[in-house]
């Protein structure tokens, strides 16, 4: 028999063209080539099983936004997904892990916040790809992503449930194996869980050799507890997270070892004042990266040492309000960033790269959402951000830098900026389950610790991986983007698409520009100053049902420009899609994805980015669930073994490899690969 479940997790798509505040799912963008689950508005979420996929191994979190219409992923190491969505990425994207707001301690964003977002906990990845309201908005200028680890689940009495779940993965590309454990014990009021993870894998073959430099281990250990009293329910949870060995054949060093711990006190529930959903969080990052322990080093052993620590606290309040509800909520987020480097073939000797540099925001906003006509539904919201920043002084410096570091001292580097953002959007139904939908936004970023304050030219530039020194300056002023999208969606029993496009100009845009400086390669240093870009592209997808068959296809494409100089916008993904095909019957599935993408053409002149050919690439994968409780899946990724280079991978920088240093990174080879899922 067909599976009936054939609803939403077949159905996905196009969070491209949710203006309204519709919300994807992409936790299971590894099955099939469509996971997002698209619920119109207001949006209604179930939460599916991240691990209950019946193909592809992540590497990362952000592995699973690969095929998201309107979201790429850049990436400089095996776990070091950085999320780009509308062709903005970094801090232009607000990224939250379980409501934390995380501030990578590397200044070359080798542990972007998904880094943190362990995939043994990982229930969901919400992803908004077109205009997102206010509430999840907040000092970025793109969309939103929220990874939620798996809720409580507490037993239907007082008498305690144990509760088990197991999953074991095995990659054949890199050799990587990966492994979850949740043991815990629930009654109605009370659930105990332990949470561990662990992944492990060697550098991947590429269909032309073994790519040096682009293995990883970590694992994750958490304790969580719940406590449920009436309709509220509190949430205590604490965890590690160690990283170590994980290349980044991209950046001049790679991630040694990146250790942090977290712990989150939240409350949901109804109160007098409304509905209350609040949370209070600590998160500290020990970061170490080094150009000598993964890769052979050339010239002086260094290393940089690092720690960020992200304190928060939000408070969100639901009450109905005319024909809808009115959310008001609070946002704090306090980082505290500290960064050197160390030349260990010079006895140790060290430079402050960042020292006591500081980033505090405040955030209040009022969001309403409801019916404004009978076919008419508007979620209208206004949001205020005060942004404080400031850094010490400089104390250690290398000899030749001693000018810069007096001149930076000199200054005074505090900075306040003030942020007004807002979103109005309308759903229209033209008629049952079609709908037409517009949204305009106005959104404020203001600059990173590392564009205000890095006070000496270095290749330190979050990620950007364009082998460019980059310089700091204290003069900038916040972007300011204002959006237009619109777009339709359909929705029937057995058929789903969406289509939207979006233009988004972005006023004094953070960019490198070349200054009349050189950096020791002679290259001109790249110093952050505010240009004028804009953005624009679109989106669409399609599923549709035939009997056993699910049939999905997708395309996204994303134009950037610099409009002072009509250059590209650095690493953006190209026209991209695939189409995809499954047959599923009530145990077992079958199916496969072609992926495609276009020639990369359109690259930025100012920091010499490639040009990469276009490519299809096949997938293969089926599962079975022998039992309720028990599923188990295999594929074949890239089943034709094909030679092949996604767009955002970046340069190699790493010697004596199979991979020139200054070409551009392979993808992984044919890989096949076996999971397992047990639960309890
Ligand atoms: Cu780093």
């Amino acid at each position: 028999m067909p599976n009936a479940a054939f609803v939403p997790r077949l159905l996905p798509l196009l969070i491209a063209a949710s203006l309204l505040p519709a919300s994807g799912r992409a936790d299971e963008a590894p099955v099939a080539l469509m996971t997002i689950v698209v619920e119109g508005t207001p949006p209604v979420i179930a939460p599916v099983d991240a691990g209950d996929t019946a193909g592809g191994m992540a590497r990362d979190a952000a592995d699973m936004l690969t095929r998201v219409p309107g979201v790429a992923v850049v990436r400089n190491g095996a776990q070091t997904g950085i999320v780009q969505v509308r062709g903005l990425y970094n801090e232009r994207v607000r990224v939250r892990v379980d409501g934390m707001t995380i501030t990578p301690a590397c200044p070359n964003h080798m542990d972007p916040p998904l880094h943190y977002a362990g995939l043994e906990a990982l229930d969901a990845l919400e992803v908004i790809a077109g205009a997102a309201p206010v509430r999840l908005g907040g000092d970025s200028l793109a969309g939103s992503v929220e990874a939620k680890s798996r809720p409580p689940r507490f037993a239907a009495d007082a008498a305690w449930q144990p509760q088990a779940r197991v999953e074991l993965g095995y990659a054949s590309g890199n050799g990587g194996r990966q492994a979850a454990l949740e043991m815990g014990a629930a009654n109605d009021a009370l659930s105990l869980r332990y949470l561990g993870g662990y992944q492990d894998a060697g550098n991947y073959e590429s269909a032309r050799g073994e790519v040096a430099d682009t293995g990883y281990t970590s694992q994750r250990h958490a304790l969580a507890a719940a406590y449920r009293h009436g309709s509220g329910v509190w949430d205590l949870e604490a965890g590690t997270h160690r990283a170590d060995d994980v290349g980044t054949p991209t950046l001049p060093m790679d991630m040694v070892q990146d250790d942090a711990d977290r712990i989150r006190l939240a409350f949901r529930g109804d109160t007098p004042l409304g509905s209350l959903d609040a949370q209070v969080y600590r998160h500290e990052i020990e970061h170490l990266m080094d150009n000598f322990s993964l890769r052979p080093v050339a010239g002086m052993r260094m290393q940089a040492p690092s720690t960020s620590d992200d304190t928060g606290f939000n408070l969100a309040l639901a009450n109905p309000a005319g024909s809808g509800t009115l959310k008001l909520g609070l946002e704090i987020h306090a980082n505290d960033l500290d960064v050197y480097q160390q030349n260990l073939s010079a006895g140790g000797l060290r430079q402050d790269t960042f020292r006591d540099a500081t980033r505090d925001r405040y955030g209040v906003y009022g969001e309403w959402e409801g019916s404004i006509a009978p076919q008419l539904r508007m979620n209208a919201g206004l949001r205020g951000e005060w942004v404080s920043m400031d850094s010490g002084d400089i104390v250690s410096f290398f000899g030749p830098a001693a000018a810069a570091a007096a001149a930076f001292n000199a200054q005074d580097h505090a900075r306040d900026d003030t942020h007004l953002d807002g979103t109005v959007a309308l759903s229209y139904a033209l008629q049952r389950g079609l709908s037409l939908e517009g949204a305009l936004t106005r959104n404020t970023r203001s600059p990173s610790i590392l564009e205000r304050y890095l006070w000496t030219a270095q290749s330190a530039s979050a990620g950007q991986a364009d082998g460019r020194s980059y310089l700091g300056n204290l003069n900038l002023d916040p972007e300011v983007a204002h959006g237009v999208n619109l777009g339709i969606k359909l929705k029937q029993p057995d058929l789903r698409a969406q289509a939207g496009v979006f233009w988004q100009d972005v006023g004094d845009f953070i960019q490198g520009q070349p200054i009349a400086m050189l950096d020791i390669n002679g290259l001109p240093v790249l110093q952050y100053r505010n240009v004028n870009a804009r953005l624009w592209g679109g989106e669409a997808s399609l599923s549709k049902r035939v009997g056993a068959f699910e049939l999905g296809a997708w395309v996204s494409l994303t134009r950037g420009e610099n409009t002072d100089n009509g250059d590209n916008l650095y690493r953006i993904a190209p026209l991209r899609g695939g189409v995809s095909a499954d047959y599923r019957m009530e145990s077992w599935h079958v199916g496969g994805e072609w992926l495609v993408s276009a020639r990369k053409e359109d690259v930025a002149a100012y920091n010499g980015e490639p040009e990469t050919p276009g490519y299809g690439v096949l997938n293969l994968r089926a599962g079975v669930a022998p039992t309720k409780n028990l599923k188990l899946s295999a594929g074949i990724d890239n089943v034709f073994d094909k030679l092949y280079y996604d767009p955002l991978a970046g340069v190699n920088r790493v010697a004596g490899g199979s991979v020139p240093v200054g070409g551009i990174m392979p993808a992984m080879g044919r890989s096949l690969y076996v999971k397992m899922d047990w639960t309890y």
